[in-house]
């Protein structure tokens, strides 16, 4: 098999976290690579596109969170074979990719501007995408995105799910996902309690 190494941030959660769950998931050995925040600076330069995360294979460094996504899901039994099945879950990582990219795009604002920038995200886009994903869960059966079982677009969710639940985004109101589409919040916690999904967040929490 060949040799892995994931470079991201030093936190739970963001581009790269769907990936190293896959990882660990599927039992596939992988060199976890941390990053912190105040080394990025420095560390930026060492990226082909000035951005993580960052897999490399066999030596070979290749980048984009949803390609990569792609390549592990499919080393760890997490992406669909059936194509169909695979087209759904691509569907729904890169919208959720589009929602994160504008979510982002708020980060760096000043006070006022982050308050108005969000107010209208949250009225325009998040809701429809939260409405959307939810209603493509409840076409795909309810449970998982597609395939009938656990992919790397549950992932994906997930991690996002996760962000919009955890009051860090000011002006996003974190009870948002709840009352908007709270098969979402059902699917957020079916994932938490998956055995090697709770299992990876016990280690992480006792390290
Ligand atoms: N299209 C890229 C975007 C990568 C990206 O923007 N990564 C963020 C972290 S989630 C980053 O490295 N930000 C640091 C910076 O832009 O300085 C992907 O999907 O991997």
């Amino acid at each position: 098999m060949a040799k892995l190494k994931l470079t991201y941030f030093d936190f739970d959660g963001g581009r790269g976290e769907p990936a190293r769950l896959a990882l660990h998931i599927g039992g596939i050995p992988f060199e976890d690579e941390r990053i912190a925040g105040k080394d990025w600076t420095a560390f930026r330069d060492k990226t082909p596109f000035l951005a993580m995360p960052m897999l490399e294979v066999d030596g070979r460094r290749v980048t984009q969170s949803n390609s990569i996504n792609r390549y592990v899901g499919k080393l760890s039994g997490l992406y669909p074979k059936d194509d169909w099945q695979a087209l759904l879950c691509d569907e729904i990582m890169d919208a959720a990719e589009d929602i994160s990219v504008r979510i982002g795009n708020t980060i760096n604002k000043d006070e006022d501007a982050k308050k108005k920038a969000r107010e209208e995200l949250v009225a325009v886009h998040l809701m429809r995408y939260l409405e959307q994903f939810q209603a493509k869960l409840k076409a795909a059966g309810g449970d998982y995105f597609s395939d009938a079982r656990l992919t790397m677009a549950d992932l994906k969710i997930f991690m996002l799910i996760r962000w919009l639940k955890s009051g860090v985004l000011d002006y996003i109101p974190k009870d948002l996902v709840d009352r908007v589409a709270p098969l979402l919040v059902k699917h957020f916690e079916r994932v938490m309690s998956h055995a090697k999904v709770a299992e990876y967040y016990a280690r992480r929490k006792a390290a």
